[in-house]
Parts: C-alpha cells; structure tokens; sequence
C-alpha cells in the first residue's frame, strides 16, 4: 500500500480504530452543605446520581443548616456524574457525602482517583480542614474551590490560603458551584496538577 492510499478499503475490520476518551477519576470534597452536589450536579453531562435522604428533626439538631437554611437533603454514600473534557479525556466524578459520620467510606471513593477539588464555604472554614487533610496526608494532588454562596465570599484567598495553611503549591480559586462554565474551570485546574503530577 502506497502511502497515499486510504486506510479504509471498505471492510470495517480495516478502519483505523477511533479511541475512547481516556476515563479520569476525580473527586469532589467537602464539609457539610458546601455544595458538593450542587456541584456534580451543574457539570455532569448524564444524569447524575446521587445518593440523597432527607434531613430529619434529629439531624438538623447535629448538622449546622445555619447557612444554607434551604437545604433538606444530605449525601449519605456519594454523588456521581461525568463530563467529557475533550476528545481524549473523560471525567468521572465522585462527590464524598459531607457529614463526618460517613468519613470511613472516603478511602473507597477516592480509590485510583487522580485527584481532587476540596469545596470550601468560607462562613464555615472549619468544616473543610478534615477535607484539606485528608487529601494532603495522602500526598494527593487537590484544589481549593471556595463556593461563593450569594455571590460572594467571605475571605480573601489569601486569608483562607492562611487559615487552611496549605502548601503554595495548592491553587486556591473562587467558583460558583451552580455555574457549569465554574465548576469545569475548578475541575481544569486540579487536571492540571494531575498531569504535572504524573509527568514531573
Ligand atoms: N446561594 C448558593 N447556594 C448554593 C450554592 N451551592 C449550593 N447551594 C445550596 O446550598 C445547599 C447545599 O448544597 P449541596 O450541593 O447539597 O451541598 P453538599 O456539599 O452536597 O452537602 P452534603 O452532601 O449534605 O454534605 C443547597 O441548598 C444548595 O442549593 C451556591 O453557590 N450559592
Ligand atoms: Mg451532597
């Protein structure tokens, strides 16, 4: 064959075959009602899954809906959804429930996860340190995400950056986790670190 000649011949088998999006697990973390979900929710391009119950009297009395009095539900196993980033690349994201209480199935949802986008409420920087820790102790690659609940947030970057006293090298950014344009940047930045990760 000639190297002008067309790969395909007419037979199927001779097609040069076209390669499916690499998958990419990432995670999608936070404390309670930082807006994991939500999150998952305005990027995925099926229909997400979601594990929500309901929050009872009794659990509204344990969880702080101070800020986020709307709320009604709570992920009790995890969130999951997928956006295809381009051509060669497809997300898979996995949302962690948010309530410290179901903390022992962290280490199955970030199992093989090539990293992760720590959600922060910046009325409740308390609620996120378990969430910053728990992926710096594993030495995974994680962005910061500070929700901008009403449009806006309560620190400067640089000030949360101080009060979660993590490293230079994890990017802090600002994202609404309702705006799908948003959360695909947050989730870029941390594909970012990923790949430097993985070539570095
Ligand atoms: N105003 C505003 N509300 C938001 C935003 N993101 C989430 N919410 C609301 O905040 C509440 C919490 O959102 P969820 O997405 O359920 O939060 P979560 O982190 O998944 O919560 P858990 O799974 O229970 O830990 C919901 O009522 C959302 O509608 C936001 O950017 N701005
Ligand atoms: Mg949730």
């Amino acid at each position: 064959m000639t190297p002008t000649e067309p790969l395909v011949r007419g037979g199927a088998a001779e097609q040069p075959a076209v390669r499916p999006p690499l998958p990419v697990k990432m995670v999608i973390a936070g404390g309670f009602g930082v807006g994991k979900t939500t999150a998952v929710g305005a990027i995925s391009e099926i229909e997400p899954l979601t594990t929500e119950a309901s929050i009872t009297e009794v659990a509204a009395g344990v969880d702080d809906l101070t800020h986020t009095p709307a709320k009604t539900t709570t992920t009790v196993a995890m969130d999951f959804g997928c956006i295809t980033i381009d051509p060669t690349l497809k997300l898979y994201l996995f949302g962690t429930p948010g309530q410290e209480r179901f903390g022992f199935m962290w280490d199955d949802i970030v199992e093989g996860a090539v990293g992760g986008l720590v959600i922060v409420d910046t009325r409740r920087l308390d609620d996120c340190y378990a969430a910053v820790d728990y992926f710096e102790h594993r030495c995974i690659p994680f962005a910061v995400a500070l929700n901008a609940f009403d449009g806006r947030v309560e620190h400067s970057l640089e000030e949360v950056r101080w009060a979660l006293d993590v490293s230079e090298h994890v990017p802090v950014v600002v994202f609404d986790a309702r705006e799908r344009g948003s959360v695909r940047d947050a989730l870029l930045v941390v594909l970012e670190l990923a790949l430097a990760r993985t070539e570095g």
